[in-house]
């Protein structure tokens, strides 16, 4: 197949790339299914995958306890100023992070194959979509993008000999020598662990972890990192948001994209099975938006991924029902447990807690163990297509034209459970100044609470500052047609620490009462932060809620909005002459309407 490849550029770099690391063989991925079982075939024999019976061409892997989520500190925006990479990224200079990470490519896939993927985010030809090729030594990285990106020969075709891709080192750091036995998770130690972007490039160097985010280039690094750069320069928007469709009883449709921060509720969102009568969701993207403003002038949004790479533990068919009938086949789970009927499990499982498994180390476990049975981190790789809910339009190359942004986090106080911005430029306050307690997504302290821009903190490639001038930017241009905002928490909790809101599928009780203010049907009650439902506009109808936990729901702790007010004075000044001064007089307005 190699000698088929015509592009000059592509050929020149990957022999380039193959020099320094010193592969055994290249393999170029077709993306054919025979290829995905033969690799992974490869990966059975090698102890990495093990086959569940209990689920249709399925595998579990587990990973070293060193390599189970993204890792922050070690991911790099390596512009030529620090300042272009702004406050929130980790920067080193471009030409002393590639030297750095030259030495440790030097030989790095001794006794492996490197394998070359070329994949397209987004439909493959679609105006919008981008073309990728990620250069990996893992076998596990291919099988996952088989599954979360278009991969094969059509790319190439797409790509001719001239044309356009983002290229993708990727390497896990763990040459073998002759004879040397293959770790069942090989990787470099966490200290050797580099996530590097050079935006002003288009480029990607990955070193060390063969997780998720970090080795699985089209998703974080790609369509966000660097995307977001180029949508910026270009005048589009890539954002780590949900995408899904809902329909009224009427039949109006209403599309909305949401940005959560990782682990706090994007694909239970995009998924929602619905607890009102008459509405329908349905699934468009449950991680990343792509979005352009259409002929029209409305603004269209694609999902770029082609599958869900979800959180396992808290899944089942009481929250998510949708999916878990994804996950009946063709699917990869990482970290999950392994129960002695073969079949994965996780902490919120539905049904009985097994008397025995194997947890995601490979130990027995039992109930009374004191650690999990998977990893609070632990994932499944799923085909979107599987999606019972999936929405028939997502692979539409148009794109779907988004009426509503919703931005949110994890709060366990002060923010209430819903409220409207009063016009774009106070929607993008509340985007920038979005809080967050952190998760296990990313290799840290659980549960702190951060700032969390627009749940871009980990993924914006360029100044957070210029990226908040970027929103405020599109809303000039989107005008009257810009999508309304607004501001949720589904997370609030009562002082004996319960939450107060039941969530999940019964979060479209207030989406509906979202769709009710877009349409004009009810007003709502001003207060100092925003909009807020009147009690009689929130569709309660069949849920089991007490008029106190409503009322604390809703409630604004003033004391708390004021501590609230100089810490995002604080928070701000870290940008320096990069904040726009729109965002000023939103918190000078905010303040005023506290007094
Ligand atoms: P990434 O894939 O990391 O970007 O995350 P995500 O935003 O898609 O997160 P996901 O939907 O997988 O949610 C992760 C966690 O949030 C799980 O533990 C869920 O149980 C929990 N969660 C999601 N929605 C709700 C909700 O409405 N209420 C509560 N209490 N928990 C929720
Ligand atoms: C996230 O952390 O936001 C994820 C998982 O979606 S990963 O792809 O590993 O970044
Ligand atoms: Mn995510």
């Amino acid at each position: 197949m190699l000698a088929t490849i015509k592009h000059e550029k592509l050929n020149c770099w990957i022999q380039e790339v193959a020099e320094l690391c010193q592969p055994d063989s290249i393999y170029w991925c077709d993306g054919t299914k025979k290829e995905y079982d033969s690799m992974m075939s490869l990966m059975i024999e090698s102890g990495m995958a093990i086959p569940l019976s209990k689920r249709a061409n399925s595998f579990l892997f587990r990973s070293d306890t060193s390599d189970v989520a993204r890792v922050e500190d070690q991911t790099y925006i390596s512009t030529l100023t620090q300042d272009e990479a702004g406050p929130t990224n980790n920067w080193i200079d471009p030409a002393e992070l590639k030297k750095i990470m030259t030495d440790l490519y030097t030989g790095c896939m001794k006794g492996r194959t490197l394998y070359v993927i070329p994949f397209s985010m987004g439909p493959i030809g679609s105006p919008i979509s981008k073309i990728g090729i990620e250069l990996t030594d893992s076998p596990y990285v291919v099988c996952n993008m088989h599954i979360m990106t278009r991969v094969g020969t059509k790319v190439l075709e797409v790509l001719g000999t001239d044309g356009e891709y983002i290229p993708c080192v990727h390497s896990i750091g763990a040459p073998l020598a002759e004879g040397q036995k293959d770790a069942s998770w090989p990787c470099a130690p966490i200290e050797k662990k580099y996530i590097s972007h050079f935006p002003q490039e288009n480029l990607i160097w990955s070193f060390g972890s063969g997780y998720g985010g970090n080795a699985l280039l089209g998703k974080k690094c790609l369509a966000l990192r660097i995307a977001s750069a180029m949508a910026k320069r270009e005048g589009w928007m890539a954002e780590h948001m949900l995408i899904l469709r809902l329909t009224n009883p009427e039949g109006r449709r209403f599309h909305i994209a949401a940005a959560f921060p990782s682990a706090c509720g994007k694909t239970n969102l995009a998924m929602l099975k619905p607890m009102i009568e008459g509405w329908k969701c349905e699934c468009i993207g449950d991680d990343i938006a792509w979005m352009k403003i259409g002929t029209d002038g409305r603004l269209y949004a694609i999902n770029p991924e082609a599958g869900f790479f979800g959180v396992a533990p808290g899944t089942s068919y009481d929250s998510n029902p949708s999916a878990m009938d994804s996950l009946n086949k063709n699917c990869i789970f990482t970290n999950c447990a392994l129960t002695d009927d073969g079949d994965i499990w996780w902490e919120g499982f539905d049904g009985e807690t097994p008397a025995h498994a194997i947890d995601w180390k490979g130990n027995d476990w039992t109930p009374e163990s004191k650690s999990s049975a998977a990893h609070p981190n632990a994932r499944f790789t799923a085909p979107a297509s599987q999606c019972p809910v999936i929405c028939p339009d997502w692979e539409d190359p148009n794109g779907v034209p988004i009426d509503i942004f919703v931005f949110g986090g994890r709060r366990a106080s002060v923010v209430p459970l819903v409220n409207e911005a009063y016009d774009w430029n106070h929607g993008v306050f509340l985007g920038s100044t979005a809080a967050s307690e952190t998760t296990a997504a990313n290799i840290g302290e659980v549960g702190n609470l951060r700032r969390d821009p627009f749940a871009m903190k980990p993924f914006c490639g360029y100044n957070m500052g210029e990226y908040f001038q970027h929103w405020l930017d599109m809303g000039n241009k989107l005008g009257e047609k810009a999508p309304r905002m607004f501001y949720v928490n589904w997370f609030r909790k009562s002082p004996d620490g319960k939450w107060l809101w039941p969530g999940f599928g019964d979060n479209v009780r207030v989406l509906k009462w979202m769709c009710e203010r877009v349409e004009g049907k009810i007003d709502a009650i001003e207060t100092p932060i925003g909009l807020l439902p009147k009690k009689e506009n929130l569709d309660l109808n069949g849920l089991n809620i007490s008029n106190d936990d409503i009322e604390e729901l809703l409630r604004i702790d003033t004391e708390a909005w004021r501590a609230e007010l100089s810490d995002i004075e604080k928070y701000f000044q870290q940008f320096g002459s990069h904040l726009p001064q729109p965002l000023y007089a939103q918190l000078e307005n905010l303040r005023n309407r506290f007094k």
